[in-house]
């Protein structure tokens, strides 16, 4: 992505979800707004079909029993057989889904959880819109649970090659009924460290299927240095687009496909990755925990796409270790 350091060259347009000291300037500033206005902002810059979606009925939740905390934390603490092929995706194509990390039982658990703190943060009436939580997991033991776990952290290590990794943070993302794509992007823009060595975790909390929003992955860990003279847009849907545009020309492939219950997607810092629209009656929701190698630093000169990251490493400044206390080890490779 080429930064713009100056104004963008349209002065009069305006995105009214900006913070408004956030309004002047290029990318390179601190985002003024919380976790929630980033979303809210970051949503309007992918580009949607005028015509309204038509909203049919959603899969539900998992049809069993939800698991206890025990039986949860037992699972979430035993190793997942990560095989040599899965790594060899992962290494080629910049993600890899990978089915049966969590069981039917253990997404019911989590899903009827996060309900709960999403009601108790946004409320009921939150209808077409894109609703975040982030570092759940310092103050909710069950997600506690989920962002420290060895499981995932050792699938996040083992996929990376790392001897360990750290959390970044945790994150629920509940595309609510009828809210539009998710914009094109890679997160190496959105992590502020100074290593491609990051890698999301994006574990569904009910099956996801084509006309609920399943995250989608252009393949290949180059398709970044294709991508890298298109400009970002702060204000509007031009990059996405360019995005779409570009990738279509050169031909690359894009895996879109639904999610069956328990299938967790990882997906590197290098992955070019977006979502469609949620076109049912059910929120669309997951819970993304992200992590990095250790011995990573934060980036020189951050800037707002990568929102509240001085939440995520307190007291860790620009060029510092990216080493908190809210970043521990959670994943070895072994
Ligand atoms: O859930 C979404 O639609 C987007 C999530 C995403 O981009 C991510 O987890 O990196």
């Amino acid at each position: 992505m080429a930064l713009t350091p100056e104004a963008p060259s349209d002065a009069a347009a305006v995105n009214d979800k900006l913070p408004e000291q956030n309004r002047d300037g290029g990318i390179v500033q601190d985002w003024a707004g919380d976790d929630q206005d980033w979303w809210d902002w970051y949503v309007t810059l992918a580009a949607n079909d005028a015509a309204p979606v038509e909203l049919v009925d959603g899969p539900g939740l998992p049809d069993v029993e939800a698991a206890s905390d025990e039986q949860l934390a037992a699972e979430l603490a035993e190793p997942y057989p990560l095989t040599a092929e899965a790594v060899e995706h992962f290494a080629r194509d910049a993600f890899v889904k990978l089915p049966g990390v969590l069981s039917p039982a253990v997404v019911r658990r989590l899903a009827e959880r996060l309900e709960q703190l999403l009601v108790d943060e946004h409320g009921a009436d939150v209808s077409g819109r894109f609703t975040a939580l982030e570092q759940m997991w310092l103050h909710d033991d069950l997600m506690r649970t989920v962002a420290l776990s060895p499981r995932l952290g050792g699938l996040a290590a083992g996929l990376l090659g790392e001897d360990g990794v750290r959390i970044y943070h945790d994150n629920a993302l509940s595309k609510e009924s009828g809210c539009g794509r998710t914009p094109w992007h890679h997160d190496a823009e959105h992590f502020p460290l100074d290593t491609v060595q990051a890698v999301t975790a994006w574990m569904p909390m009910s099956a996801i299927p084509g006309r609920m929003g399943p995250l989608s992955f252009a393949r290949g860990r180059d398709v970044r240095d294709d991508l890298a003279d298109l400009e970002f847009d702060k204000v509007g849907t031009s990059y996405d687009t360019a995005v779409a545009e570009r990738l279509a020309q050169r031909g690359v492939a894009v895996e879109s496909s639904p999610f069956a219950v328990g299938e967790v997607s990882f997906h590197s810092a290098l992955c070019f990755h977006t979502a469609g629209p949620n076109g049912t009656t059910q929120p669309r929701r997951a819970l993304a925990t992200t992590y990095y190698a250790d011995g990573a630093h934060v980036i020189a000169q951050p800037t707002l796409i990568s929102g509240t990251w001085r939440e995520f490493l307190p007291g860790v400044e620009p060029g510092g270790l990216a080493a908190s206390d809210l970043n521990p080890v959670v994943g070895t490779a072994s």
